[in-house]
């Protein structure tokens, strides 16, 4: 007999039957997915075609190389053009808001492709996004909205095909992508209790430059747990929701060149950090700032604000967040 998998779309229909919702936000996944799959497409053949160089570049062949985020972005948005269910996007390409569709439903907060340090070598790279609910009702409402608002987060792993959606209330869900470039086999992720196969996931080579409080707690736990760092956060947080432990991108405040400080963290509230603690946190994790207060309650002040990021296990990340809140 051959073996059939749930497709995710079917998965997905399900899930909005169960939950007497509208059909809206199957359309937009639809348009998610069909961009996640173009983009490992051109990520895939990225080589051959001179995909992987930068922008401005000439290839051998004279013509002008279009840089991989480049494409990734305007896939991206000609798929939400043509769902027509989101009034307006926010990327970490674009400056500005990008004004989709008056009558969309809701906004989408994306990176449509991070990571780009793998870029030239072919690694795993990442495409993130977030999506809120517009306020149907009553008075028009901004765009900037903490996580906790979110109803949806996800993240694609390209080009190993591995999709993660995080769902308000229900649930953190993986799917392989098949032959068909089908997404597959949902399979709900739990981040495990045990601490054996936790791991750590930070730039080592920043981590003096962190606050003595981080360092300190750095060196008393290090040994304890295996030490894994891709330098894509979708990679390193897709070990991190199937292994447990924890990712961290703290603060930079102790840099020998003061200018190179980053005391409000790298990592993007929007589209990265606070996508990635929706997910943890339908998975059973959590995920907090360097302050120690919960990445999900942080209200936006500007669409790409930074963040500095401590998420995965519970256990973990509120033993760091007491050092951080100095309560520890
Ligand atoms: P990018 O948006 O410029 O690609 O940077 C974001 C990336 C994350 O994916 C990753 O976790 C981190 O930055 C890696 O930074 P570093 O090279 O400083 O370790
Ligand atoms: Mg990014």
């Amino acid at each position: 007999m051959i073996q059939l998998e749930q497709t995710f779309m079917n998965f997905l229909l399900h899930h909005q039957e169960k939950h007497n919702r509208t059909y809206h936000f199957l359309v937009l996944m639809d348009a998610v997915v069909s961009a996640a799959k173009h983009i490992q497409h051109y990520y895939l053949t990225g080589a051959l075609r001179g995909n992987l160089g930068l922008a401005g570049d000439v290839n051998v062949q004279g013509e002008d190389v279009m840089r991989m985020d480049q494409i990734a972005q305007e896939i991206t948005i000609q798929y939400l053009k043509a769902s027509e269910r989101v009034i307006h996007a926010v990327s970490e390409e674009s400056e500005g808001i990008i004004p989709i569709n008056p009558d969309g439903r809701y906004f989408f907060y994306f990176d449509p492709l991070d990571g780009s340090s793998n870029i030239p070598h072919g690694l795993p790279i990442g495409f993130l996004f977030g999506i809120a609910k517009r306020n149907l009702e009553g008075p028009e409402d901004g765009h900037l909205r903490a996580g906790k608002d979110y109803i949806a987060a996800g993240m694609f792993v390209i080009p190993t095909g591995m999709f993660t959606l995080g769902l308000r209330g229900a649930g953190t869900w993986q799917f392989h992508i098949d032959e068909t470039m089908n997404f597959v086999k949902p399979t709900r992720m739990n981040l495990p209790d045990e601490a054996k196969t936790w791991e750590l996931s930070f730039n080592e080579s920043n981590r003096y430059t962190y606050s003595e409080r981080v360092q300190k707690w750095i060196m008393e736990n290090e040994s304890k747990y295996a030490f894994r760092y891709l330098g894509a956060l979708a990679g390193d947080f897709h070990r991190v929701l199937a292994n447990g432990g924890m990712f961290m991108y703290p603060a930079i405040v102790n840099h020998p060149n003061p200018k190179k400080n980053r005391p409000e963290g790298k990592l993007r509230l929007m589209y990265e950090g606070a996508v990635v603690a929706f997910m943890c946190r339908e998975a059973g994790g959590t995920a907090v700032n360097e302050e120690g207060t919960p990445i999900l309650d942080i209200q936006p002040a500007k669409h790409h604000q930074r963040t500095a990021l401590y998420v995965g296990s519970k256990k973990l990340v509120e033993d760091i967040a007491r050092v951080l809140r100095n309560t520890g």
